[in-house]
């Protein structure tokens, strides 16, 4: 299957939406006016988005506490995700969830989770319902180099593997865990090598590169989707800002930042291709950008003037009746 050119504008979107959504928490997040904790995906959008091109609806993911750019991928709404990081009343999770504990059921969208390593056994519950009521859905966990180091991966894993479930695990892998080097914290040089330890296929790729992102997820969730088990995916991705907004980044050498910002961003090496190929125009492209810079301009405005949750919410989503 090739992408057609809707396809290409809504990848690029979704990209955009991600960068531009993380861009604008970062300077808002700044003022003081955004409650809580708040961690940025720019950088990453290929991975995000090449793998959930491929998914549905019914699909799920579990994302990390790095989790805007997995819910948006998801087509999440970002207006609605603006509201929450805010903490405001109409937020997607009523304001109750924040940047770390975004859910969209409706979207196969989990959920954001601060538990390191918290995503993989949760896609394995959704991969076994799957498989168990025949509905050829396929579940992936987004985590990271250093969630690829906890036992709970190590379990799901191999829990998947054994059961041979519909599951995909995607670790991106961004070089670093908090101030920690991949380099240094994960033992084998590549964490697409623990594949073949659970026996599964692994495949590792250049995570600013949303095609080949999108073809290894696509065979994957074939592979998934007609019964043949899990995949590893290694994703290499840069991460353009700290590990956490207020990260001073000591740990980073002078001009590594800025080198990713040049040599590694997904959007233009994106731009770049199709371009290039005779795909989509500049104008296109430019086009997206406007109608993107808008939709994140306005859903800003919005947070900052929609009402808090008040009393009477401390109560609801409390117990859930089945
Ligand atoms: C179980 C658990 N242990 C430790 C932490 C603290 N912690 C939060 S993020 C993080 C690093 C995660 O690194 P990685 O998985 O590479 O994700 P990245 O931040 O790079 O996206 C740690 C150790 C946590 N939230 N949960
Ligand atoms: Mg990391």
């Amino acid at each position: 299957m090739q992408l057609s050119r809707e396809d290409l504008l809504l990848a690029y979107r979704r990209m955009r939406r991600i960068r531009d959504f993380e861009d604008r928490v970062h300077v808002e997040f700044a003022t003081g006016e955004l409650p809580g904790f708040v961690h940025l995906y720019a950088g990453e959008e290929a991975s995000a988005v090449g793998v959930c091109m491929n998914l549905t609806d019914e699909d799920m993911i579990a994302s990390t506490h790095r989790g805007h750019g997995h819910c948006l991928a998801k087509d999440t709404d970002a207006t609605g995700m603006m509201l929450e990081l805010y903490g405001r009343k109409d937020g997607i999770c009523g304001g109750k969830g924040g940047s770390m504990h975004i859910a969209d059921l409706s979207k196969g969208m989990m959920g954001a989770n601060g538990i390191v390593g918290g995503g993989p056994p949760l896609i394995c519950g959704a991969a076994l319902t799957a498989k168990t009521l025949g509905t050829g859905n396929v579940a992936v966990a987004f985590t990271g180099d250093g969630g690829s180091n906890q036992g709970t991966t190590f379990e799901a894993l191999n829990f998947a593997a054994v059961l041979k479930l519909p599951a995909i695990f995607v670790f991106e892998n961004n070089g670093y865990a908090e101030t920690t080097a991949s380099q240094w914290s994960v033992a084998c040089k590549d964490i697409v090598n623990r594949a073949a330890a659970f026996g599964m296929p692994g495949v590792s790729v250049d995570g600013t590169d949303f095609f080949a992102v999108w073809s290894a997820a696509r065979e994957a969730v074939e592979r998934a989707r007609g019964g043949g088990g899990p995949t590893l995916m290694e994703v290499k991705v840069p991460r353009f800002y700290g590990h956490f907004e207020g990260d001073a980044e000591t740990y980073r050498a002078d001009g590594e930042v800025a080198a990713l910002k040049r040599d590694h961003d997904c959007l233009k090496i994106f731009r770049g291709r199709v371009t290039e190929a005779g795909l989509l125009s500049n104008a296109d492209l430019d086009t997206v950008d406007a109608e993107v810079a808008a939709e994140i301009e306005a859903a800003v405005a919005l947070a900052k003037v929609s009402p808090l949750p008040g009393p009477e919410d401390l109560v609801t989503d409390v117990y859930v009746r089945y």
